[in-house]
């Protein structure tokens, strides 16, 4: 039985061509700045991100953390929105490794931080605050359901950040998808950030690694934390080989993924028991619920012994999400096991 595995993004395999240019890969020691294919990629995904220089780092959460940690010092306090994956999913690093006091504002259904928010949260000088120093935003914004960011709405929390001398970063794990999603130029949604991290290992199929971009000084500094915590790696282009097929190859597919989301949510809004809980599926995720009188985990084991794998969120909460080892075939499997489930 083929295994639908909807929980994420991040269980993609990599590709025949992946494997092959891993197979053949350029090496040298990293570490010494000796690697070719970690330089190109790092080179190609800097340009396309309209940045000036890039450093590939394990995971998203390491390219988070190593972005809090270049543009803080201890104490400073970083305001994040209430549904970030900084502020869910990584351990509380920011604050146990880089002594940041996380301030959380509310994530609006579409993903967006209300400037007025961020305005308020912004300390003032007075002597009992920790002072601001950045803003994090995150493109699509996962734990809205993959919602999009668009370039004026970016460009307007950058122009804040300006006013009160803060600086942005942008977790764009998903930035690709946003791009694909609005059909606009990825830098459209970098311009102005002073950090955006992109990961190689979601939707875009590579089996490891996040690329951070920034300008010549911020690289060089988040280089040296990313040795600090142990990131230094050696004859990594065997990996970041993958890194540059994902980059060069994996992108324009990624409208695939949407296109099955759209149809799954569609499908899903007529069926009795569940609800989509967001209006739109503007990417690859999509947030549900399960009606009162089924009980979740039952739900989750029956789809689980029809080879449908469904991320929990808690209570009758859950995330699917589409990537390239989902087909539209596998969407109506899916629909079809939801209404055979729900039935019983
Ligand atoms: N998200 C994972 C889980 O950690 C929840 C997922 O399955 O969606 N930023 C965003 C917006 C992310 O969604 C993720 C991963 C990361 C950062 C961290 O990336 P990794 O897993 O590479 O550390």
């Amino acid at each position: 039985m083929k295994i639908i595995d909807l929980r994420s993004d991040t269980v993609t395999h990599p590709t025949e061509t992946m494997r092959k240019a891993m197979y053949k890969a350029e090496v040298g020691d990293d570490v010494y700045g000796e690697d070719p294919t970690v330089i190109k990629l790092e080179k190609l995904a800097a340009k396309m991100l309209g940045k000036e220089a890039g450093l590939y780092v394990t995971s998203g959460t390491m390219s988070n953390l190593i972005a809090i940690l270049t543009q803080t010092v201890r104490g400073n306090e970083i305001i994040v929105g209430s549904e970030s994956h900084i502020f869910w999913y990584e351990v509380g690093g920011a604050s146990a490794l880089g002594g940041v006091v996380l301030r959380t504002i509310p994530n609006q259904a579409n993903g967006e931080l209300k400037p007025e928010d961020i305005e308020k949260a912004i300390r003032s000088t007075d002597i009992h605050a920790p002072p601001t120093a950045l803003v994090c935003l995150e493109n699509t914004q996962n734990r809205c359901g993959g919602m999009v960011l668009s370039p004026s709405y970016t460009t307007g929390v950058v122009k804040l950040a300006r006013k009160h001398n803060l600086k942005v970063h942008l977790d764009g794990a998903r930035l690709f998808n946003a791009a694909v999603a609005l059909n606009v130029p990825v830098t459209d949604l970098t311009k102005g950030v002073d950090s955006v991290g992109i990961c190689l290992s979601k939707g875009l199929s590579a089996p490891i690694g996040s690329v951070i971009c920034g300008t010549g000084d911020f690289v060089a500094r988040a280089r040296k934390w990313r040795k600090m915590l142990g990131g230094g790696m050696r004859q990594v282009g065997i990996i970041a080989a993958a890194g540059i097929v994902a980059l060069e190859t994996m992108v324009d597919r990624l409208a695939e993924d949407h296109v099955n989301a759209q149809r799954l949510a569609e499908g899903m809004r007529n069926i009795k028991g569940l609800i989509v809980t967001q209006g739109n599926v503007p990417t690859n995720i999509i947030l549900f619920e399960t009606a009162r009188g089924i009980d979740p985990d039952k739900f989750s084991a029956a789809m689980r012994e029809k080879g449908i794998l469904l991320s929990p969120r808690g209570g009758n909460q859950f995330r699917v999400v589409t990537h390239r080892m989902i087909s539209a075939p596998d969407i109506e499997k899916t629909l079809t096991s939801f209404k055979k489930v729900l039935k019983k």
